[in-house]
């Protein structure tokens, strides 16, 4: 019995040298894990309009110095639009939320190593001090952690060509099933089996609508896929309701957006979802497998289109969005 009873302290001590200093401390978040610019902060006071924004897009969507100017660019677009960006990334550990011109170049250059985050990769990042650009999981997941409700990027991650044979789900589609927040994205890439992603999105429960005069769910680059959307509306203030609705119901769930290509620019597009199919047998024959496969296509499918599908992207992160642009903050949703 003694020993039983002298077992406890000896634990103690050792979660003293392991830095865990008590049973609580493994379900409290450590505050240097995460740091909230001066600037969210005071919007999150005040309750002004945030837009969260990803930083995988930055470290592994687009080359420098592409990446920097387009994050900066989309950073103003939000500003013109009256609200706050909130731009996630990871620098040496630490999760900021909002981050400053200097953190952006130093993640965007990648001068030092920086890892893809998704929700499965923070332990590790944490742990080893690294640099991490958040994907859609990622960012999703700290925007919910800090209070912000709604997250603007281009293309989501979704269910891969193949997926019955590698399993090759993406995180962001599980994460808007268990975190209760607005996704609003220019759709699902071509390089993704549309159809199986929507599936996927039911499954876990995620309420998916599509705002536009369409039908259909949104190819990144134009706006059909050759499948229905399960919901559409005509407005940003049918948008807004709904959104509403989804958080103030509380089901943990959160939901999804797409905003489509208008189909003025959808013409470049067709040639692109064409390069996608030959980028997909290359990344195949050369076994990219998991992570590496989204970073993969996306180069090779810039190097096929001769950099149409980068500019392509860049007008798709920045511009379509937000001519209905929805923001929020936690306790209104406002119409930009
Ligand atoms: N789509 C793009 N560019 C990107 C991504 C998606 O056009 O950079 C990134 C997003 O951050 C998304 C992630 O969350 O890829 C998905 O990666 P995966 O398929 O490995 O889950
Ligand atoms: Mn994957």
């Amino acid at each position: 019995a003694s020993f039983f009873h002298r077992l406890p302290a000896q634990w103690g001590m050792k979660r003293q040298v392991a830095g865990l200093d008590s049973r609580r401390a493994f379900h409290r978040m450590d505050d240097s894990m995460i740091e909230i610019s001066n600037e969210v902060t005071q919007a999150l006071k005040n309750n002004e309009p945030i837009v969260a924004l990803e930083s995988t897009i930055i470290t592994h969507g687009m080359p420098y110095p592409v990446n920097l100017e387009t994050a900066l660019k989309v950073e103003r677009t939000v500003r013109e639009k009256g609200a706050v960006p909130a731009t996630i990334g990871i620098i040496k550990g630490r999760v900021h939320v909002g981050l400053n011109p200097d953190q952006l170049e130093l993640l965007a250059s990648l001068k030092e190593p920086c890892l893809k985050t998704s929700r499965r990769d923070f332990p590790y990042v944490f742990s080893k001090k690294l640099n991490g650009g958040t994907t859609v999981s990622g960012t999703m997941l700290v925007a919910s952690k800090v209070g912000i409700p709604i997250f603007v990027t281009g293309g989501i991650g979704g269910v891969h060509r193949g997926a019955q044979e590698t399993f090759d789900i993406s995180a962001d589609l599980t994460e808007l099933g268990r975190t209760p927040v607005a996704v609003v994205s220019s759709g699902v890439k071509s390089i993704l089996d549309i159809g199986k992603t929507l599936e996927y999105l039911e499954t876990q429960g995620v309420c998916v609508a599509t705002l536009g005069p369409g039908t259909e769910f949104p190819a990144f680059f134009t706006p059909f896929s050759g499948f229905q959307s399960p919901y559409r509306l005509e407005t940003t203030a049918e948008a807004a309701r709904l959104i509403q609705q989804c958080l103030a119901f509380n089901s943990g769930s959160g939901l999804l957006i797409a905003v489509p290509i208008p189909e003025s620019s959808q013409a470049d597009g067709e040639a692109i979802e064409r390069a996608i199919g030959s980028a997909l047998t290359l990344a195949d024959q050369r076994n990219i497998r998991g992570r590496d496969v989204t970073p993969f296509v996306l180069s090779q499918v810039n190097l096929l289109t001769s950099g149409a599908s980068l500019t392509a992207t860049i007008d798709r992160v920045d511009f379509a969005h937000f001519d209905h642009f929805i923001s929020s903050s936690p306790k209104s949703f406002i119409l930009l």
